[in-house]
């Protein structure tokens, strides 16, 4: 066991601000690193000692392992948190971080290792009776073999890359006479984006729902689960919106997920957070896909319903401290909802939208999160991933977080660019959302970009009626002053100043 007195993030933006809030709740000193782009980022302002280590582009600067180490030995940091993407699940940079002889706050190297290969982690959790979709548990080598077992699955099935991600090098098989030329895509696919050809099959689960479980493991073999996320509504596997607990899951599946989710991670020899994801099917049936080995961005809905810091509990993990939280203590108090606010303009096939923030103004109140990097003033740089912020509201229950969410959208001026706020109140008000009946094809199936309200909502055109009634008025009682009534009424800043 050893004690954690200086942290260095090796990441940028909302969540290495995230993770230093807590570093400094505990008393821990805190370095950022920041790129030639992010010299004036809240996240380097925030930090008590901040290292710049190189030019814009992440393979030049977040993602240069060697360099962020050797900031480590100049500063006499002793921990790296690598908050999500960059080098958050890269296993040789875990393993350089050991073995530089400082602490890597995640898993260890092995666990990454295995759970970055879907065969690998098939492989693993075998013995350990974790539901999973009729498929091939190694590799596709003999194509006359795999056209056997896909006819004995049933078609449609999917094709997937092992080491995929996201979406990424899958492929679905409608029929036999498709499955060559599939297998072709998916196999190139494979070897251009990941430089590794393995592919295997899955029977393709139609409308599926995306829940994934929060864990936690120490290391002395203690595994806890912190119930689900829903994270179905995404847009080209890109999470929009996500909530925790899900609207459709009874206690007894939530138990039998929470439990599924422990065996996967006991399966690696799992320490510090991670999530494992399912798919559910329209029957409730869960099927395991695959485990995150890094603290994910949706990770503040299981904060606000468990009442855990999960990176105070990172920490502590990494120190070697054994978790002091037990399974029989958890349990779900409220709801919560998270979206994504992207500078990307809905209007426009989600185009990015760099620009600079000439308006910022965060909605504040009871029960509303914000966590983001920017402000006022600020550039979003076109380097990075376009997320402006992440928007969290927490109530009683899920249609109070609903509606919780709305006034929080409403409230939230941002101009400059374009963002996501409207496209999420369109979900938020949308019945197939706020009923729970949606599934991973929600943003495909709903929306299309004429949806977007830009137009002035009936309350607004009642008070510019009231308005214009009221001026006339005026003008009635004094005739000798001159007055003109223009349009009905000025649109306030208010209004022009946030996304419609
Ligand atoms: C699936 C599936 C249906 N059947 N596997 C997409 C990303 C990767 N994490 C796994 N994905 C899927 N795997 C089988 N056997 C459907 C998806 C899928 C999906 C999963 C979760 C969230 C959104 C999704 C959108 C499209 C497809």
């Amino acid at each position: 066991m050893m004690t954690i007195n200086k942290i260095l993030v090796a990441n940028r933006g909302e969540i290495a601000l995230r993770v230093m809030r807590t570093a400094r709740e505990m008393g821990i000193k805190t370095v950022a690193i920041f790129s030639e782009a992010d010299r004036n980022a809240l996240h380097v302002r925030y930090a008590d000692e901040a290292v710049c280590v190189g030019p814009a582009p992440s393979s030049e600067s977040y993602l240069r392992g060697d360099a962020i180490i050797e900031v480590c030995r100049r500063l006499g940091v002793d921990a790296i948190h690598p908050g999500y993407g960059f080098l958050s699940e890269n296993a040789n940079f875990a393993r350089q971080v050991r073995e530089a002889g400082l602490l890597f706050i995640g898993p260890s190297p092995e666990s990454i290792e295995v759970m970055g290969s879907k065969l690998a982690a098939k492989a693993a959790v075998a013995d350990y009776d974790i539901p999973m979709v009729p498929g091939t548990p190694s590799a596709i080598t003999d194509r006359a073999e795999a056209k056997l077992i896909s006819a004995k699955i049933g078609y449609p099935i999917l094709i997937k890359a092992s080491a995929g991600g996201g979406g990424k090098g899958m492929r679905v098989v409608e029929s036999d006479a498709d499955f060559d030329e599939q297998m072709d895509r998916a196999v190139s696919e494979a070897i251009s984006s990941f430089g590794d050809g393995s592919v295997f099959i899955e029977k393709y689960v139609t409308s599926p729902r995306h829940v994934e479980i929060q864990v936690l493991g120490d290391q002395h073999g203690n595994i806890i689960h912190l119930f689900e996320r829903e994270c179905s509504v995404q847009r080209r596997h890109q999470k929009v919106v996500e909530e925790a607990p899900s609207a459709i899951l009874t206690p007894e599946i939530r138990e039998a997920m929470g439990q599924a989710a422990v065996g996967v991670a006991r399966a690696c020899n799992y320490y510090g957070a991670g999530t494992v994801e399912f798919i559910v099917d329209a029957n409730l049936n869960f099927y395991f896909l695959e485990m995150n080995t890094r603290l994910q961005v949706e990770h503040p809905v299981t904060e606000l319903i468990t009442g855990v810091d999960l990176v105070e509990q990172m920490i502590y993990i990494a120190e070697g401290k054994p978790l002091t939280i037990k399974q029989e203590d958890l349990q779900i108090k409220g709801h919560a909802v998270e979206i994504r606010v992207y500078a990307e303009d809905p209007a426009n096939n989600f185009l990015p939208d760099v620009g600079t923030l000439d308006t910022y103004v965060r909605p504040q109140g009871n029960g509303v999160r914000v966590d983001d990097g920017f402000e006022q003033g600020m550039a979003i740089p076109i380097y990075y991933d376009p997320m402006i912020a992440k928007l969290i509201t927490y109530g009683d229950d899920r249609a109070a977080a609903i509606q919780k969410m709305i006034r929080a959208i409403d409230e939230y001026q941002i101009s400059g660019v374009q963002t996501t706020l409207g496209f999420c109140r369109f979900v938020m008000n949308h019945d197939a959302f706020r009923s729970g009946q949606f599934d991973t094809g929600f943003v495909s199936k709903y929306f299309t970009a004429d949806v977007l309200d830009t137009k002035p909502d009936a309350e607004e055109t009642e008070l510019a009626a009231v308005f214009a009634a009221y001026l006339l008025d005026k003008q009635a009682a004094k005739p000798s002053q001159t007055q003109t009534v223009g349009p009905a009424r000025p649109k306030s800043q208010w209004r022009t100043k946030r996304l419609g």
